[in-house]
């Protein structure tokens, strides 16, 4: 492992006060995830996931890799968590891998899998890194993908089942635990585009997911709450999105509010309003008739949670969908966040299509504008001023290059942090309560139908040793979480 070259002068480092200085409670922290870090997938009574079926089929990842040793984290935990001491870490959020726990899905639990989730707690809390665990960041087990997976009702129960078992072996150590991370992607990216497991392409299939996703949030928020002490939070992660009109055109105007449903408000209003919005209900009854939705769903849905995560990278831009425009648009990368190469992951693609957007862009030709994070936070503090954010995710990929003498200089994605850190600041300073930032990611890792060829970490792994090396943005990280601001 390489440790931090404290002889090299730090970057931001000039013994000057931050100019841009965060409250004195902000945490700083890097994310990551199960499934794009462990490896180990047959070790200790781990039971399969969707995720080890869907690599595993030949075409699914761009590069052919699959999760089987990823970084392997599962043996190297230990000294993972201290590189993240080094670095000065406040806190760590990590998943835990659902087939680990309940390998099956349901039933029998799996003691050596708490227990490598307890160690990682303890080892964590031993150097004073505050603990950020969810509970399904995407792995779902793979018998319940045979018995339907999100487009069976009974998944959700599962989920809270499992929920339980998690806040109550984990709970006190544990301040908060989050349900899910980005249900947009399993529903969407799952069942609709199929890029994502388990690589179905069915719409209302999607809709369906949707809704047992967001009920499996409710069952699980409570089940948490029923296991966990006092003090434990409970939370939920949303990719939530910036969507702009491609013009100021009423059918425009009109596809960026139905894009703005199915990425922002089939989330987030139900899980905090209690309802699911009529415009995106009338929007697709020509996909499903919602019949999946029962009486006190609703209610359960509506679970209290005590902190809304929010991952952003970059803002979308769409367009009335035309005949034309989607042949245009077909099988064409399309630059925003969400979307990805053939069908586009939206139900209703009759209604709006994703239009490319100018750079700068990242490597995964997502478009760089820091300030829409701004516009996305004060958004959503308008509409829930009570309710504490986090960023639980921000970070981009870049084509690192180690030179000879082992050195990644990765100033894009510097500059990319600093640009969203300032965003957050700017948020802030406006009154909106961001509790704290997690850069994705704390390593390179697994980035799913991108396999290994897309780089978000602040850390290089080098796959073939597994050797992690600082690139220079987390010697510049560093420098920030000890100054607590940007200079
Ligand atoms: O790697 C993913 C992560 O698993 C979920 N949020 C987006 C990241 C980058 O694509």
């Amino acid at each position: 492992m390489s440790s931090i070259d404290t002889a090299r002068p730090a970057a931001h480092a000039t013994g000057v006060p931050p100019r841009l200085r965060f409250p004195g409670s902000f945490v700083w922290g890097t994310a990551t995830a199960a499934y794009q870090i462990e490896g180990a997938v047959d070790e200790d009574g781990r039971g399969r996931s969707i995720w080890d079926t869907f690599t595993h089929d030949p075409g699914r990842v761009i590069d052919g890799t699959d999760g089987d040793v990823a970084c392997d984290h599962y043996h190297r935990m230990p000294e993972d968590v201290a590189l993240m001491a080094q670095l000065g870490l406040g806190s760590y959020r990590f998943s835990i891998a659902w087939p680990r726990i309940v390998p099956t899905g349901s039933g029998a639990v799996n003691r050596a899998g708490i227990d490598f989730y307890s160690r990682l707690v303890d080892a964590l809390l031993e150097r004073g890194i505050e603990p950020l665990a969810t509970l399904y960041h995407w792995d779902l087990p793979q018998p319940l993908q045979d018995a339907g997976g999100w487009t069976n009702r009974d998944t959700a129960n599962r989920f809270a089942e499992y929920a339980a078992v998690v806040g109550g072996a984990l709970g006190d150590r544990i301040p908060t635990i989050t349900t899910f991370n980005e249900p947009w992607c399993s529903a969407f990216l799952g069942y609709s585009s199929g890029v994502h497991a388990p690589g179905i392409t069915d719409n209302a299939a999607a809709l369906a997911a949707v809704h047992h996703l967001n009920l499996a949030h409710g069952l699980g928020a409570a089940a948490l709450r029923a296991e966990l002490p006092a003090t434990g939070k409970v939370s939920l992660t949303l990719n939530l999105a910036v969507v702009r009109a491609a013009t100021e055109s009423p059918a425009d105007r009109d596809a960026a509010r139905h894009v703005d449903g199915l990425a922002n408000r089939i989330f987030l209003d139900p899980v905090l309003n209690g309802h699911y919005p009529e415009d995106v209900l009338d929007d697709l009854r020509h996909i499903t008739d919602w019949a999946f939705i029962r009486d006190g769903d609703a209610a359960a849905i509506n679970a209290p949670i005590d902190l809304l995560g929010v991952n952003y990278y970059s803002p979308t831009r769409v367009a009335a969908a035309t005949p034309a425009l989607q042949a245009e648009m077909s099988g064409r990368w399309v630059n925003d966040p969400m979307s990805t190469d053939g069908p586009s992951p939206f139900p209703g693609t009759d209604l709006a299509v994703s239009v490319p957007q100018d750079g700068p862009y990242t490597a995964m030709h997502w478009r760089i504008e820091p300030g829409t994070l701004t516009e996305l936070l004060l958004r959503v503090h308008r509409e829930h001023p009570d309710l504490p954010l986090m960023i639980t995710e921000n970070g981009a990929a870049f084509d690192d290059v180690v030179e000879d003498d082992g050195a990644i200089h990765d100033s894009r994605r510097i500059d990319y942090l600093q640009g969203h850190f300032a965003a957050v600041h700017d948020a802030i300073a406006q009154g909106v309560d961001v509790r704290g930032y997690y850069v994705w990611s704390l390593m390179d890792n697994f980035e799913w139908a991108w396999g290994l060829s897309k780089r978000f970490g602040i850390v290089h792994v080098d796959y073939a040793s597994g050797q992690r090396r600082l690139k220079d943005s987390a010697v510049w990280y560093r420098d920030v979480i000890a100054a607590h601001g940007l200079n």
